[in-house]
């Protein structure tokens, strides 16, 4: 039983602006789903952004389905909704650490989790220019993240690529586009197979799945599908199609970490290497992230950073990087608290539904 859904809208500073090829995030403002029920509470991080340039979501479209239709359905009015994912896996992943948290069960125990740390990567933004985007991977080098990934745009992928793969030789190195590249600007990604890339993720836009696998078919760098994997069944004919050899996981793209295991289920079965990618979450979701990653499918770095990659203050006790990994948590639900002081500092706004 539920006595209580709050939607809390939290603003976190990023340490450093995170700039892709569909925009600059200077502020990550999320949306929590608090469930509250007699015995039990549990928390949900919607990973929609302000606006909608990565997907067709945003974070106030997220807040408004939620409480029109999504937590109405949690109690007892439930009706239909397509698409939404974002919003969904919030509400599920909430739901989901609630009923975790009151049988004592962690998250990774109930996935089916094998690991108790994860190797992890950083995701790098757009740095003009050319040098200090070196310092900045240098940074993080330093730091032991055991693979770097570049946001690329038409325009800035040879020279970036070129300086970074110069300064570090055996670096585990690969770009993110975003799907910023169309068909007429997809010739220039050929100039990216001389650098040894681990991958090139998502070039083309969401739904060219076959300009996917004619690239694929033209490059030796393998071709990692994010924003095109919408489902397991979109998974499974995206690496029929030869469209992609490796697959970005992301819980909330896919609707929730039931999805996000069956996309995981497709890659084991068809011998596909996967890894968990990330969206700038805060501990909240940053936590239920790892516990997907302990997963044996998960065979790569994923996108999950140390908290202060991301925040000066994150809203749980920061996740710290130990020899290029993250501890998978280990206690009841997402298996780490939510931090009351640094919440309440945070909140921007709090919506209260009851039944
Ligand atoms: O495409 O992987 C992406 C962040 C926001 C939206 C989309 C993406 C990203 C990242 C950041 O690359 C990964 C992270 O959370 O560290
Ligand atoms: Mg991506």
């Amino acid at each position: 039983m539920i006595e209580a859904v709050e939607l809390r809208r939290v603003s976190l500073p990023l340490v450093t602006p995170f700039r892709t090829s569909f925009g600059t995030e200077t502020t990550r403002d999320a949306l929590l789903v608090h469930v509250i029920g007699p015995d039990s509470e549990g928390w949900g991080e919607c990973v929609a952004m302000s606006s909608p340039g990565y997907s067709a979501e945003y974070v106030d479209g997220a807040q408004d389905v939620m409480r029109r239709y999504l937590v109405p359905g949690l109690f007892g009015a439930a009706q239909p909704v397509r698409g939404h994912p974002m919003a969904r896996a919030a509400v599920e992943g909430a739901v989901l650490d609630a009923s975790l948290r009151a049988r004592g069960t962690s998250l990774a125990a109930h996935l089916g989790g094998v690991r108790e740390a994860v190797d992890v990567g950083v995701s790098v933004g757009i740095v003009r220019p050319v040098e200090a985007l070196v310092d900045a991977v240098s940074a993080y080098v330093g730091q032991g993240y055991r693979r770097v990934k570049l946001k690329i745009e038409p325009g800035w992928d040879r020279v970036p690529v070129a300086a970074v793969r110069a300064r570090f030789a055996d670096l585990m190195l690969q770009v993110d586009a975003n799907g910023a590249y169309g068909r007429d600007k997809a010739g220039t990604l050929d100039a990216l197979d001389e650098f040894g890339l681990a991958l090139i993720e998502q070039p083309l836009p969401e739904d060219d799945l076959a300009g996917h696998a004619e690239l694929a078919g033209r490059l030796s760098t393998p071709i990692c599908l994010d924003e095109s994997i919408t489902s397991a069944r979109v998974a499974d004919l995206a690496i029929a199609l030869g469209a992609c050899s490796v697959v970005n996981i992301k819980p909330g793209r896919l609707g929730g970490l039931v999805e996000a295991k069956r996309v995981h289920d497709v890659c084991v079965s068809r011998g596909v290497p996967a890894w968990c990618g990330g969206m700038l979450e805060t501990g909240i979701g940053r936590a239920a992230n790892l516990a997907l990653a302990a997963l044996p499918g998960f065979t790569l770095p994923a996108d999950l950073s140390a908290s202060d990659r991301y925040f000066h203050r994150d809203l749980t006790p920061p996740f710290v990087l130990a020899d290029g990994r993250l501890a998978v948590p280990a206690g009841p639900g997402i298996g780490v608290p939510v931090l009351e002081d640094a919440l309440h500092e945070l909140t921007t706004s709090v919506e209260v539904l009851r039944p």
